[in-house]
């Protein structure tokens, strides 16, 4: 297990980017109902974590919206996601697909005061989104799964991606919030515009703390997950 963090993109790149996201501001999902002009919580894409984890017709909410907002992302982002499938194949040394069935990578966007200042213990987690899903073949577990979270924009004070040296077959027997009370004291990452957080393996992380969150500030990023199911590690939301 191992977390790292690499330059993939220019801040220009990320510019152009999120000038492309904000162009499709109306394809935007609200993921919160306090969203209004001060701040918001949005996604462009559909999310296992939201979608299909804490949901009664995982169909309907994540198999095929998913439809809808791929379409949209291939439409808009592919660059960026055939960069992201070359980037893992190569780290990996394995091919790496998208399954047509699943989302897609996809953005979040949190937006003034909805961006974290203080992060809570509920919030930590292992990206255990995968479990549920439908996969075209059996999951490799000799393969730990990988997440990222490439980051396209901060707040004007910056902000932080936080874990813990600690993966989930060192904690399930605990409770997770319980241990964290106890272990107060993540790793910090400090994030840069273009940088790419990796999580190799299964690991104890939140979204971190940021230094502002005015009106003006945004935090944006470009998430996704890998697990390798049979000869091919797939990538989705
Ligand atoms: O944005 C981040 O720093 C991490 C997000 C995350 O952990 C997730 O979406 O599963
Ligand atoms: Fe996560």
């Amino acid at each position: 297990m191992k977390v790292l963090s690499e330059t993939l993109l220019s801040p220009p790149d990320c510019a152009r980017l999120v000038d492309k996201l904000f162009s499709l501001r109306s394809a935007w999902t609200s993921r919160s109902e306090h969203n209004n002009e001060t701040g918001g919580f949005y996604t462009l894409g559909t999310a296992s974590y939201i979608d299909a984890n804490h949901s009664c017709d995982v169909q309907t909410t994540y198999y095929d919206s998913a439809m809808v907002t791929n379409q949209i992302l291939r439409d808009n982002f592919s660059d960026i996601l055939e960069l992201l499938k070359y980037v893992f194949s190569q780290y990996l040394s394995s091919p790496v697909l998208f399954d047509d069935d699943l989302a897609l990578p996809g953005f979040h966007i949190f937006h003034g005061s909805s961006i974290t200042l203080e992060p809570t213990n509920l919030m930590g987690h292992f990206d255990l989104q995968f479990l549920p899903l439908r996969w075209k073949g059996v999951w490799n577990q000799a393969y730990p799964p990988l997440s990222f979270t490439l980051v396209l924009q901060l707040p004007e004070k910056g902000g932080d991606f936080e874990w813990w040296n600690k993966t989930y077959a060192d904690l399930r027997h605990h409770s997770i919030t319980d241990w964290i009370a106890e272990h107060p004291d993540p790793i910090r990452e400090v994030l840069k515009v273009g940088s790419m957080v990796i999580q190799n393996g299964l690991v104890l992380h939140r979204i971190g703390r940021s230094h502002s969150n005015s009106e003006s500030d945004y935090r944006i990023t470009l998430q996704g997950h890998l697990i390798r199911v049979g000869d091919y590690y797939y990538m989705y939301w």
